[in-house]
């Protein structure tokens, strides 16, 4: 980029700075106030400024969260975060109607938010996903909430787009599930984003064992076995998945073990209140808030992704700059902006 180019962005950069001083505006202020009643309209017009790419999202997105983090009465929660992950059509939307049905029953006054990362998905994102869990849900039902995201907001399935709606969504709800076909990045990112991931697959074959064996999927935390309809079935998936487990050299050890492994059927509603019941317990356990690693795994990706392995290279020249490490993801992300294209200036 030549010279005078380079800046002119560095202008741009400083008015996007200044910009952030600004306060919360009015509209964006009633929406956060309405979202944290979980009105569902406010939260979806969130979320859209939390997905999109752009300068002015990047200072609303500063802005709300900089609001957030003053009014902790109000937005204080740390929704316990599970990723559900596995094999397309094993049944894992099926699986989270009926979980949030019953982590409702068990516990009433909960609140539940899922997002499914759609990989089919060519709109801009924002559909209501409640329809296509099959599963119906009191209209009006203002505990949970659904959305699905298409994925193609992020090269290889989840990634910025998907953390920072994450920001969002952990400071209104009790629990938030985030749906995810495990193939590829994908099931490796939703375990960076999530405090518990579940794996869901179909009754064990013999392929499954290659699958683990090919190490492709990193331990989950929990196996879920769903469309054991019949008991037999069950009992043999159980087998099939301890003996892959074994000869994939995955070691579960003790009560852990057995309680790691479920056998569900979404359909037939069997297996449903043992795996919210776990889920319950692992929220109620005091969880490290591994916030922090997530914004440094994403803010690497980010670099990596705008700038590259050198981008990589000179943030870990200059890291211990003071303004690369305060404030908000966005300031953070500014202030690397504005080194690098000070840096780049230096250069020529
Ligand atoms: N027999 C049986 N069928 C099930 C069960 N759970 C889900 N299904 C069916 O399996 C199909 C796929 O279910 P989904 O819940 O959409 O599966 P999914 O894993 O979310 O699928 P993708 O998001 O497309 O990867 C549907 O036709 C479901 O009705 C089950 O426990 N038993
Ligand atoms: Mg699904």
């Amino acid at each position: 980029m030549p010279l005078s180019q380079q800046h002119t962005l560095l202008q741009e950069l400083e008015s996007i700075h200044q910009a952030m001083d600004a306060p919360l505006d009015p509209t964006t202020h009633d929406l956060l106030h309405q979202a944290a009643q979980l009105e569902k309209w406010p939260i979806a017009q969130l979320i859209s400024i939390f997905e999109r790419n752009n300068t002015e999202s990047l200072i609303k997105r500063h802005a709300i969260t900089r609001y957030m983090d003053t009014h902790p009465d109000l937005f204080g929660k740390q929704a316990c975060i599970f990723g559900v992950t596995g094999t397309p059509g094993a049944g894992k939307s099926s699986l989270i109607g009926e979980l949030c049905l019953s982590l409702l029953e068990q516990q009433p006054d909960i609140s539940i938010a899922v997002l499914a990362i759609d990989p089919s998905s060519q709109s801009s994102g924002g559909a209501l996903l409640g329809d296509r869990t099959r599963t119906q849900f009191p209209v009006n039902n203002k505990q949970v909430f659904f959305r699905s995201q298409a994925s193609h907001l992020d090269l290889g399935g989840m990634g910025k787009a998907t953390f920072h709606v994450m920001r969002l969504l952990r400071k209104f709800f009790d629990v938030v599930m985030i749906e995810t076909v495990g193939i590829g990045q994908s099931e490796i990112e939703v375990q960076r984003l999530s405090d518990h991931t579940m794996l869901v697959m179909q009754p064990l074959a013999g392929d499954q064992v290659q699958f683990m064996k090919a190490g492709i999927m990193e331990v989950p935390d929990t196996f879920v076995i769903n469309k054991c309809d019949e008991d037999a079935l069950a009992k043999k998936s159980r087998h099939l998945l301890k003996a892959s487990l074994k000869l994939a050299q995955i070691h579960l050890s003790g009560d852990e073990a057995e309680q790691a492994i479920f056998m569900t059927s979404a359909t037939q509603r069997k297996g449903i209140r043992e795996v919210a019941e776990y889920l319950l317990k692992v929220c109620s356990v005091d969880r490290p808030d591994n916030f922090d690693e997530q914004e440094v795994y994403f803010r690497n990706k980010w670099i990596r992704e705008a700038y590259g392995e050198f981008g990589l290279g000179v943030f870990e020249h200059f890291k211990d700059k003071a303004e690369l490490s305060r404030g908000t993801f966005e300031e953070k992300e500014l202030a690397y902006k504005q080194l690098m294209a000070n840096f780049l200036t230096k250069l020529k």
